[in-house]
């Protein structure tokens, strides 16, 4: 409903009773199909969550595995009796001590201890490759003198979860990448209070993304929970803009009791801005006004963010602000009304660390993009293959590097599968309405490699669709793959994909030279044929190297060598290409991936990074960053 305020119906119908097969792993009946599911429709979304007062709820938490789903489904695919039910109020040491009838082969109060957030892949040699259900418990004091709401807001946890408070059910939530939130004001109690919360990492056919991916599935409580104190009626969603015609516009929406006709007024700290206004009958607030002459716009140069404050009776919301404007003009990709050209390179969720449990904390938010902004002489990531950690687009936002996000329709999803479109529609809004407030942020990306056929293009034309509504100040793009033409005597690529037509950036992967037979020496005399007038990315190119392994003369694959010797070729092609406006290669570090296992160079580690997972660099960086530093000094055509 929340998005539908703003946009007519959202989802809608499709979203009842949709989510059921998508969990079809897990047992048709059970609390992670009963409970009430949260969606950008039914949950609270309390956009800029991390700005809010609260408490954090990281730190160490107690957890146990449930390989079988006890905890959800007896061994007839029954309900859970009070045996198997994890989430119960109770003290298990002293009830089997009080009284030899009862029963529990769980503990969870008693079981091991981990540090939240963080994947339990990296929590302990046997946890490597465990794909399933864990459970996770923990205690906290009642805030001091309760009033207003509380919500338990979770950054992310991958992939379906199922939250209880004091033994009573929440919730449920679907999908590992975007945050969630339910209403926990009626649950909490005085003194102690007990969370629990199932998270199964199990990927199906119907999930987004399926089972099969390049990377590793980190399961668990991947970002921060946080309790959050707002007062009654409260600012739930707030998305504040320059536009393209130079005026700051503001969509808002309350919740509570006194939403309605609320006065409102929303501020710019150091510039003379004083907006006011007063919601609608249901909440909402629209408004727009000329930006002040004195307003700096956010470039990757200047990332100049203001501190924004919207005031609505006993609420105060907050967030801090970049002001610019992206647009299409042609094959021109204009910031603030002028081209620019993205010099990027892609990258997945993972810390530089030789066992990263995908921690995203300020300081290793830095690490990753300061290698691109200062080592490599950037100005853009490619935050694939899923929404990323808001610290990282905060920190974005911060050190001046603009983002391409992406939702996980990665490779074979289940085009026909109604659920499957619902959670990938689901997926998409959560991450729009996340970061709408990024300047860093200019292209949502709808998928990856995705291969062409008439249930794929109207999937994914309905996800393009919904970035229209929800955001049509960004631009839309999804990498594609191109024809090559198998009789032609030099490479010669074709964009026959018709879903280049709905996108404004035009973006694709090529892999010539390492996946293709071709002689590095060729790539230079490709031939890309390829629309004219839209902006081309090549949104990934590159080959693997094992840090420190050397072929000088023969340069054989997973050298540094030849790594280098890939991009030097690579890049000299698409300088070739007249519609190039960026480029966000394969990627910046060594990353986890189950699918490779060359013992001698891979070992689950897909080494297509500049740097390795312990941020050593490798002879291909010096090659980008000498080709940015020159691309930084050329006008962007
Ligand atoms: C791709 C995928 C990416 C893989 C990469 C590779 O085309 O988009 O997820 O990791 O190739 O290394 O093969």
């Amino acid at each position: 409903m929340r998005v539908a305020r703003f946009d007519q119906a959202f989802l809608g119908p499709l979203l009842a009773g949709a989510f059921a097969f998508a969990t079809q792993a897990l047992a048709a009946e059970s609390v992670f199909t009963t409970l009430p599911l949260a969606t950008v429709d039914t949950a609270p979304l309390l956009v800029a969550a991390d700005m809010r007062d609260g408490v954090d709820l990281s730190g160490e938490w107690n957890w146990s595995i449930d390989p079988y789903r006890s905890g959800i489904a007896g061994f007839h695919g029954e309900a859970p009796n009070r045996t198997e039910q994890r989430w119960l109020d109770i003290d298990v040491r002293k009830t089997l001590a009080q009284d030899n009838r009862e029963l529990f082969e769980f503990d969870l109060d008693h079981d091991r201890k981990v540090k939240l957030p963080g994947s339990w892949l990296a929590a302990s040699p046997e946890m490597r490759h465990y794909q399933g259900l864990v459970w996770y418990r923990r205690h906290f004091d009642s805030p001091a003198g309760r009033k207003g709401r509380y919500f338990l807001r979770f950054g992310a946890s991958n992939y379906a979860t199922v939250v209880f408070v004091n033994g009573q059910p929440v919730g449920r939530h679907e999908g590992g990448f975007t945050p969630f939130a339910f209403d926990v004001t009626r649950l909490l109690r005085d003194g102690d209070n007990q969370i629990t919360i199932g998270v199964d990492s199990a990927a199906t056919a119907a999930t987004v993304p399926p089972p099969v991916t390049d990377w590793e599935n980190y399961g668990g409580v991947t970002r921060d929970v946080k309790l959050v104190h707002t007062s009654d009626t409260y600012v739930d969603s707030a998305w504040v803009r320059l536009t393209r015609e130079g005026k700051i516009a503001v969509d808002a929406h309350l919740d509570g009791p006194a939403a309605a006709n609320q006065p409102v007024q929303l501020k710019v700290a150091g510039l003379p801005f004083d907006l006011k206004g007063r919601t609608d009958a249901q909440g909402n607030w629209r408004a727009t006004a000329a930006a002040p002459r004195a307003l700096m716009r956010w470039t990757p140069e200047n990332p100049k963010l203001y501190d924004v404050t919207l005031a609505a009776g006993d609420d105060t919301w907050r967030d801090r602000v970049g002001f610019r404007t992206i647009e299409r003009k042609g094959a021109d990709i204009l910031l603030n009304g002028k081209p620019v050209f993205l010099r990027g390179i892609s990258m997945h969720e993972e810390e530089i660390a030789a066992n990263p449990a995908r921690v995203i904390t300020p300081d290793n938010a830095r690490a990753l993009l300061g290698e691109i902004k200062n080592g490599l002489h950037g100005n853009f990531v490619r935050l694939s293959h899923y929404p990323h950690s808001e610290v990282m687009t905060r920190t974005a936002d911060e050190m001046g590097l603009l983002v391409w996000s992406e939702v996980p329709v990665y490779w074979m999803v289940a085009w026909s599968n109604p659920s499957t479109l619902a959670t990938a529609r689901n997926m998409l809004a959560e991450n729009i309405l996340r970061d709408r407030n990024r300047a860093s942020v200019v292209i949502w990306s709808v998928a990856n490699e995705t291969p062409v056929s008439d249930a794929r293009n109207a999937f994914l034309r309905t996800l393009i669709g919904d970035v229209r509504r929800l955001d049509p100040s960004r631009l839309v793009s999804a990498a594609l793959l191109v024809e090559r033409d198998k009789a032609a005597a030099v490479p010669t690529m074709t964009m026959a994909d018709p879903l280049a037509d709905d996108l404004d950036i035009v973006s694709i992967n090529t892999y010539n030279g390492w996946y293709t037979p071709d002689r590095l020496a060729d790539l230079p005399r490709s031939v890309w044929k390829l629309p004219a007038d839209k902006p081309l990315i090549f949104s990934e190119f590159g080959a693997d190297a094992k840090a420190g392994f050397h072929s000088p003369d023969g340069m054989q694959k997973f050298s540094e060598e030849f790594q280098a010797e890939f991009y030097r070729k690579t890049l000299e092609m698409a300088d070739r290409v007249p519609t190039l406006r960026g480029i966000s290669p394969w990627i910046l570090k060594d990353f986890r991936s189950p699918r490779r296992q060359n013992p001698d160079f891979q070992m689950g580690w897909n080494r297509k990074g500049l740097i390795s997972e312990t941020g050593q660099r490798k002879q291909a960086f010096s090659v980008l960053a000498e080709y940015f530093a020159r691309k930084a000094g050329e006008p962007s055509k």
